[in-house]
């Protein structure tokens, strides 16, 4: 449903720290929805693919290095304005620049271990949440 849903992704520094329920709880204090969770180990070429529009980036290879490093749980959510109120909810990039009281200045460590991902429009969160959950794509094609 474009527009009440986001996708999000805990990082491997989150779930490696222990810091995933202290996450989720607070994404759902926050009033999003979990919809779909699963916890995963992406591959090189996993991470390459999720983030290939990084391709020509300078920290292209540290950013696939990181996300293949370690599990990280991948989650459908839901809310009014899911995407937008996914990345306030996160805030900046950096944690040393994200506001008081978002999830990368409470739970991150550097701009590239930053604890959480969240998708920057309606159609790469259509894509991500295919990406991680294909069923959900599936039973999307087959109802429509
Ligand atoms: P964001 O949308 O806030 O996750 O940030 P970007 O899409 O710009 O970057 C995606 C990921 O690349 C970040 F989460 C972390 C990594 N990154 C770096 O490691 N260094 C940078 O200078 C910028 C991004």
């Amino acid at each position: 449903m474009v527009g009440t849903q986001t996708f999000a992704m805990l990082k491997p520094d989150a779930v490696s720290s222990g810091k995933a329920g202290a996450i989720l709880a607070h994404i759902e204090k926050s009033g999003f929805a979990i919809r779909a969770m699963r916890m995963v180990r992406l591959t090189r070429a996993e991470a390459e693919a999720f983030y290939a529009v990084h391709a020509a980036r300078p920290f292209y290879g540290e950013l696939v290095e990181f996300m293949s490093s370690g599990p990280v749980v991948a989650l459908a959510l839901e809310a009014p304005n899911a995407v937008l109120a996914w990345r306030d909810a996160i805030g900046a990039t950096d944690p040393a620049e994200a506001a008081e009281g978002t999830i990368r200045k409470l739970f991150a460590e550097s701009k590239g271990k930053n604890a959480v991902h969240g998708s920057d429009s309606d159609e790469n969160a259509a894509r991500e949440i295919a990406f991680f959950f294909p069923e959900r794509e599936l039973a999307l094609l087959a109802s429509a």
